[in-house]
């Protein structure tokens, strides 16, 4: 059984000017569609990966076909945590809980955004509640996903050059500045 694409939870011209439709072409359409591709063919080859689930797959491989799971669903996930009618101030239970963390939403904001601007190559910067419930901002390299280390994950920013080089060009500083205003706070509560 052969695993699908989810669709995008918006069209892919809605999170502009932020993130252009071009941009979700590739990213979507190309980058994620090519993981759920090399993926799908690993798991046709192995039947001992019959029937399992992507996070059991993603829990329990390593190498390319750890990468290629977790790719597939950090990506998911990524989407999931932008909203065309995202941004701004977070609300309900998840502004507590940074204000607890991190002192006030902008201390958070500015140390999420140092994480994600200083993840040196591929990777992912993440906000998670760890097994105590409370939350903290780490990063990952290239497939990374934290739920490896029994972390949650509440939000995440893709800061691979191809979630922001058609836009931003060399410029990971200014994507990430755009992505505050695509924050889904709806999904962060969720997970929360
Ligand atoms: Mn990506």
């Amino acid at each position: 059984m052969a695993f699908t694409l989810p669709e995008l939870p918006y069209a892919k011209s809605a999170l502009a000017p932020h993130i252009s439709e071009e941009t979700l072409e590739f990213h979507y359409g190309k980058h994620h569609a090519g993981y759920l591709t090399k993926l799908n063919a690993a798991v046709a080859n192995d039947s001992s990966l019959e029937g399992k689930s992507l996070e059991d797959i993603m829990l329990s491989a390593s190498g390319g076909l750890f990468n290629n799971a977790a790719q597939v669903w950090n990506h998911t996930f990524y989407w999931n945590s932008m909203s065309p009618n995202g941004g701004g101030a977070p609300t309900g239970a998840i502004a507590d809980a940074i204000n607890a963390a991190f002192g006030s939403f902008e201390q958070f904001k500015v140390d999420f955004s140092a994480a994600a601007g200083g993840q040196f190559g591929s990777g992912w910067a993440w906000l998670v509640k760890d097994a105590s419930g409370n939350l903290k901002i780490v990063t990952t390299s290239n497939a990374g996903n934290p739920m490896t280390d029994g972390l949650t994950p509440i939000l995440t920013c893709d800061v691979w050059e191809h979630a922001y080089y058609i836009d931003y060009r060399n410029s990971r500083p200014g994507y990430i500045e755009a992505w505050w205003h695509l924050v889904n706070w709806d999904f962060a509560n969720a997970n929360l």
